[in-house]
């Protein structure tokens, strides 16, 4: 089965509570199996409009098991974001929950819905502890 890791963000509200919500709900998720969860950090917001650099971010990552297609995963995971309350408004906004496809095991593609591996991760700190913690350096992907 695919392996692939999730990252895990939430800046507004219950930011402990939304990540357990996270991990159950990725864990419930059907053909996915949850392998491993990373430890979470309190981390410094990076790139946010400056009215929100106050509020800092919970971060994790989860790596799975899955027989879902990437686009179905992510079609799921913009649903657990909305059953936590995400409104999506203005760019890199205050959210209860962010879920980021990082790495799909085999997959390499870049669409408007999905690049992958993330176009970012290699740069932030942010998910490269995380992915340390499951055992994963991507640290020598040079991305744009
Ligand atoms: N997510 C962003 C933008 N900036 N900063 C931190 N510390 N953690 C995040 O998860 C994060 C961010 C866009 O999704
Ligand atoms: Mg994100
Ligand atoms: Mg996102």
């Amino acid at each position: 089965m695919p392996r692939a890791v999730i990252a895990l963000g939430s800046n507004l509200g219950d930011r402990e509570a939304f990540l357990d919500f996270a991990v159950s709900q990725i864990s419930a998720l059907p053909e996915t199996q949850l392998l491993r969860a990373a430890q979470r950090r309190e981390t410094a917001p990076v790139d946010v409009p400056p009215e929100f650099a106050d509020l800092s971010f919970l971060n994790s990552a989860v790596l799975i098991e899955t027989e879902l297609p990437p686009l179905r995963l992510l079609s799921e995971l913009h649903a657990i974001e909305a059953q936590a309350g995400r409104v999506r408004t203005v760019r890199n906004g205050p959210r209860p929950l962010d879920l980021d496809i990082i790495l799909y095991e085999g997959v390499t593609c870049d669409t408007p819905e999905l690049t992958l591996p993330h176009p970012r991760a290699a740069q932030r700190t942010f998910v490269l502890e995380p992915l340390a913690d499951l055992g994963i350096d991507m640290s020598h992907l040079h991305q744009a």
